[in-house]
């Protein structure tokens, strides 16, 4: 059932023991999102908490300290953050599966899997429409929780940099720093920081990529050892894809990572006017116009070939 903010703000209102859950690969909207969400209702007096998600990487894990359990307490309100499907729930959650009651998202290709949702496809970030729900219920807010909405904001729109930032985003991010968040700190962090791993990477990237269509479309596969000899860890990974997009001409890019058994994991990003989605449904998953992503059941190499094959057809 599809409810309004206002509704939505009824039913957090109406309960008092909460548990969150957020996506697989966890990045900073769903971890942001879920944190303060958490964090406001314990302001609001009520028991929440989130459960501990085992793919948090240290860069964010900061985020959710002293909120998390391990199991899902007896009478649990379950809702979840910035999840878009059942299939971007950690595995070990499946049977979590039908009892999840209240679902805030904002993936314009999602699809409901929960008893009641709060859906809003043009909030840049999921932690927009946590932002708006703890002003309906008049919740204070205060510094931690505003931290966490900063998090959130910032890092679905690349640091206010993607064609997903509105006026409403720069509204949000005004209430964090009107709240005590030091946004330099946090964006020296998040988007001014690289490991020296990463940036071996990206070297490696800008001599593998492959360009195609008069250099307007780009595919890069990166064999997984690559990532070991070269070290990274998934927070030097964070957002890769959106790497090859930046090389001046590129509309679309497709980055595709073998996972520890042999899946290959897509990531597609397009500037305005391309829908990164096109590609990213050819093989069962989804995502934003802009950022789009699909698991695909075939060896790196055959991946790669069969996601180019995709991105002539759909972008002529
Ligand atoms: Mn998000």
């Amino acid at each position: 059932m599809k409810l309004t903010r206002n509704e939505t703000a009824r039913v957090l209102r109406d309960n008092n023991r909460f548990l969150i859950l957020t996506h697989r690969r966890p990045d900073g909207d769903t971890l942001g999102s879920a944190a303060a969400l958490c964090l406001g209702l314990r302001l609001l007096g009520k028991t929440a908490w989130v459960l501990g998600n085992p793919e948090v990487t240290p860069r964010f894990s900061f985020l959710l300290e002293g909120l998390t359990v391990d199991a899902v307490p007896e009478d649990a309100f379950i809702v979840s953050t910035d999840v878009a499907s059942p299939g971007m729930l950690p595995a070990q959650w499946a049977n979590l599966m039908g009892k999840i009651r209240l679902r805030i998202d904002h993936h314009a290709s999602s699809t409901s899997f929960t008893q009641m949702e709060l859906v809003e496809p043009d909030s840049a970030s999921c932690a927009e429409i946590v932002w708006e729900l703890l002003r309906l219920l008049q919740c204070p807010g205060d510094t931690p929780v505003f931290n966490a909405l900063y998090v959130g904001i910032s890092t679905d729109t690349g640091c206010f940099r993607f064609s997903n930032t509105s006026e409403h985003t720069f509204l949000a991010a005004a209430a964090c720093v009107r709240a005590g968040v030091n946004t330099y700190r946090l964006n020296q962090e998040l988007f001014e920081t690289n490991t020296l791993e990463r940036l071996k990477i990206q070297a490696w990237i800008v001599e593998h990529m492959l360009l195609l269509h008069g250099g307007t479309m780009a595919v890069c596969a990166i064999p997984r050892a690559v990532e070991v000899s070269v070290g990274v860890t998934e927070d030097d990974m964070d957002n890769i894809s959106n790497f090859p997009r930046t090389v001046a001409g590129v509309k679309v890019a497709a980055t595709l990572r073998e996972t520890q058994d042999g899946e290959t994991k897509l990531s597609v990003r397009a500037v305005p006017g391309y829908d990164a989605t096109l590609v990213t449904v050819r093989f069962g998953g989804g995502g934003h116009r802009g950022a789009a992503g699909a698991s695909i059941n075939l060896p790196l190499t055959a991946a790669a070939e069969a996601v180019r094959k995709v991105m002539e057809e759909v972008y002529p």
